[in-house]
């Protein structure tokens, strides 16, 4: 198989595209207390506490943060086990993912 142009219906790409990408987003409550997000985002996404800190923080006073960045499925696992804890608490803290630009 040398010659793709005898294989491929016309318009077919045959560049290998990465994977897009998925951001995770912290979306900042009135509820949920600031050491419980800190904590979410040390356990699920192997944050340090100043790191934690800094994400919760900006969330808080921005509305939304970007926590991380990953291929689909991770990004999607990860805000939905995030999300899962803080509702198993009693909190409305979201995680959301969107594809990066
Ligand atoms: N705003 C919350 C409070 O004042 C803390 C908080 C920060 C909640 C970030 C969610 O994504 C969030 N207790």
């Amino acid at each position: 198989m040398t010659d793709n142009a005898t294989k491929l219906a016309p318009g077919t790409k045959t560049r290998t595209e990465r994977p897009r990408l998925y951001k995770v987003l912290l979306v900042n409550d009135d509820f949920t207390p600031r050491e419980f997000v800190v904590a979410v985002l040390k356990a699920e996404f192997r944050m340090s506490d100043d790191e934690a800190f800094k994400v919760m923080l900006t969330a808080h006073q921005q509305g939304v943060c970007v926590v991380a960045v990953y291929p689909r499925d991770v990004a999607e696992t990860k805000a939905t086990r995030a999300s899962d804890a803080a509702k198993a608490h009693g909190f409305p803290l979201r995680f959301e993912t969107e594809p990066e630009a």
